[in-house]
């Protein structure tokens, strides 16, 4: 199971080609790449080095829920998508603190900067969980995931719940092959968001009582997001089996731009020199019935015992 994941690192390292990127870290890269992960052997969340389920779970109830405001995520002491928030902000008129232009990549080479830079992003998230206004001025990230999932525009001035009605279909019309829930919405993907989705399309499958799911994902980083992505998808898979009275099947994952940052290739040889453990069980609150009433106490995950975190600069 994860070694189908150590086996991708391990291919980009030795084969992936050299490539410049929109964020000009530089990157290693292989186009077309697919995992399958047997959710029953396992909850696919890494051992080789320590991947934060919980940053998982509630990233992935923010999704759920509809919500595309990092508030939710700072109230949950949860900070992954706080940089694509906080580049709006500097570019924003209201912006008037120093100049934070590429900070992605200048606090990686200038402390100086780096301090300055924290100080502007604490700042920063203290408006954001504190003023109302603020918060929905600067914390929206546009039409990001949670949107498209529940609420897609439609040119007819319908709104539309593709989580739901997925949900729904599954349950009534288990063998169709148009289980599909999409984030990409060419009509957004120009200008109306922070960052164009990633994980792109995913379409569930039904066969001897078990729900599969695969994802089609544009672009992935394999050091920092692809773990991640592995475990939210493994996560939503289980909740809607669960809902629909399934048992979970397999997680099948197809990446399109499979990347290694440049300034990531000394922690992926330091992970693959590390023996996998074995896989945790996810855990979840079997009173909730509903995919939308979970919260992040209703998920946990037990005998979960892995090598410890390797950290890793965030590409902006
Ligand atoms: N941009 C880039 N360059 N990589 C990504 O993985 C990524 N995402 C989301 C949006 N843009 C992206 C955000 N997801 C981490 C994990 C997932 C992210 C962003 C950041 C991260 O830094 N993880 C750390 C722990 C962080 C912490 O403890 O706060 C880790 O060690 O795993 C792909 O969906």
């Amino acid at each position: 199971n994860e070694q189908a994941y150590l086996n991708l690192c391990d291919h980009v390292m030795k084969e992936g080609a050299e490539k410049g990127d929109r964020t000009g870290t530089g990157t290693f890269s292989v186009f077309g790449h697919q995992m399958r992960f047997q959710l029953q052997d396992g909850f696919p969340l890494m051992t080789t080095k320590r991947v934060p389920f919980k940053l998982i779970a509630s990233e992935l109830l923010w999704f759920i829920k509809g919500d595309t405001n990092i508030r939710y995520l700072l109230q949950h002491n949860n900070n992954i998508w706080n940089e694509w928030a906080f580049q709006s902000w500097i570019e924003s008129e209201d912006y008037n603190g120093p100049d934070m232009t590429d900070f992605g990549r200048r606090s990686q080479v200038d402390e100086a900067f780096k301090a300055e830079y924290d100080q502007q992003m604490d700042q920063f998230k203290k408006h954001i969980l504190e003023d109302d206004d603020f918060a929905e001025k600067f914390g929206d990230l546009g039409a990001v995931y949670g949107k498209q999932w529940r609420q897609w525009q439609s040119s007819r001035g319908e709104v539309i719940d593709q989580l739901k009605n997925v949900i729904e279909n599954i349950k009534t019309n288990p063998d169709s092959r148009r289980h599909i829930v999409t984030a990409w919405n060419p009509e957004d993907v120009p200008s109306n968001m922070a960052l164009p989705p990633c994980h792109v399309l995913f379409q569930f499958y039904v066969a001897d009582g078990k729900l599969s799911c695969q994802l089609y994902q544009r672009s992935g980083d394999i050091f920092l997001g692809v773990p991640f992505n592995i475990a939210s998808y493994a996560l939503l898979t289980h909740l809607i089996a669960h809902e629909c009275g399934l048992e979970v099947g397999e997680f099948i994952h197809t990446l399109g731009d499979a990347h290694i940052y440049s300034n990531h290739r000394e922690q992926i040889k330091k992970q693959l020199n590390r023996e996998p453990k074995a896989l945790p069980v996810l855990s979840i609150n079997k009173e909730k019935n509903s995919v939308f009433d979970f919260e992040l106490e209703d998920l946990s995950i037990e005998g979960y015992n892995p090598h410890p975190s390797i950290k890793a600069p965030v590409a902006v």
